[in-house]
Parts: structure tokens; sequence; C-alpha cells
């Protein structure tokens, strides 16, 4: 009875797995002087992912164009923000490009940008319910990708049968 909870706690939290929420620039949060180039190095991010930007009251966030973010040019930003706790979903692939639209910021670093990746990249069974996401090798071929989404679930399914199987016996 204990694993079957243990089951259906893990299949409840497992959806929480996929997505993984950053905070932009950690404990520095988004500022002038940090290096947001380094910050995502290392990092994965996929589609459902969000990024949380916390800044203070001269700050904002812009997304914007590639041209407009080498160029820092706020002026025709596609979305804006200056609530100062501004969470964003990467819906789709491909980059994002921020950046903050105080005069001189963004020309002295105060940038971003994240390469998004099509998202659902590690079959099910290689996550943990903890919130971490194994990075995926993109040399992974689409056929690899979908056997290892039809792998979990048919790892999902037996897992559900067995704790049915469990709460009736
Ligand atoms: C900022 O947003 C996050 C995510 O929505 C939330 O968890 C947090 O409580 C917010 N913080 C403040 C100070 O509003
Ligand atoms: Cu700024």
């Amino acid at each position: 009875m204990a694993l079957a909870a243990a089951v259906l706690l893990l299949l409840l939290a497992s959806p929480v797995a996929f997505a993984a929420n950053y905070i932009v620039g950690d404990g520095n949060g988004w500022n002038q002087g940090v290096d947001y180039n380094s910050w995502t190095q290392g990092k994965t991010f996929n589609v459902g992912d969000t990024l949380l930007f916390t800044y203070g009251g001269n700050h904002g966030v812009d997304v914007v164009d590639k041209s407009d973010y080498d160029n820092c040019v706020s002026s025709n930003a596609l979305n804006s923000y200056s609530d100062g706790n501004t969470t964003v979903t990467l819906s789709k692939a491909g980059s994002m490009y921020f950046m903050c639209p105080t005069l001189g910021h963004c020309s002295s670093g105060m940038k971003l940008t994240v390469t998004v990746g099509s998202g659902s990249s590690t079959p099910p069974g290689t996550t943990t319910p903890s919130g971490t996401t194994t990075p995926t090798s993109t040399s992974k071929s689409g056929a690899a990708r979908a056997s290892g989404n039809i792998y979990g679930l048919v790892v999902g399914f037996l897992l559900l049968l067995g704790s049915v199987l469990a709460i009736m016996g």
C-alpha cells in the first residue's frame, strides 16, 4: 500500500518535473553588473520552462528581436514588463532576446538571450520528481527521441497498472 501511494505520488508529481523554472541571474536577479552569458552556460532551456526576472524600479524587461538585442534598441519591443517580478514562459523553440530598456543598461550588459529547445526532451523515466531535468544531447536522432517517449509511456502505463492492482489487492 505504501508502495502504491509512492507510485501515485510520483505519477502526480511527474508533469512538474518537465518544466524548469529559472530565476534569471540566480541570487543577483536582473541587474547591472551581471554576466548573463555566463549565467546561461550549462543550462538547458525548453518549451514550457519559465524565466523569473526580479528587479528594482529602475529596470525593466523588454522582449526584443535579435537585431534590437544586438543594437540595444527597445522601441520595437514585442513585450515590455516593469512590475519587478516578471515570469516569462518560454512558449516556443528558437532564440529569445531580452534587454533592460533603461538608457545605457543594455549596452553595459544587461541583456539576455536563451536558446529554447523543442521541449519534452527527456523520457519520463530519466527525470526525478524534484524538478531537475536531465540535459539531452542534441545529437539524439528524432527516432531515438520518439522511442524514448514511447518507452516512457509504457513505463508510465505499467506503473499505473501496478498501483491500481496494488490498491485492489
Ligand atoms: C514573484 O513571482 C513568483 C512566481 O510567480 C512568486 O512565486 C513570488 O512569490 C513572487 N514574489 C513577489 C515578491 O511577488
Ligand atoms: Cu536596467
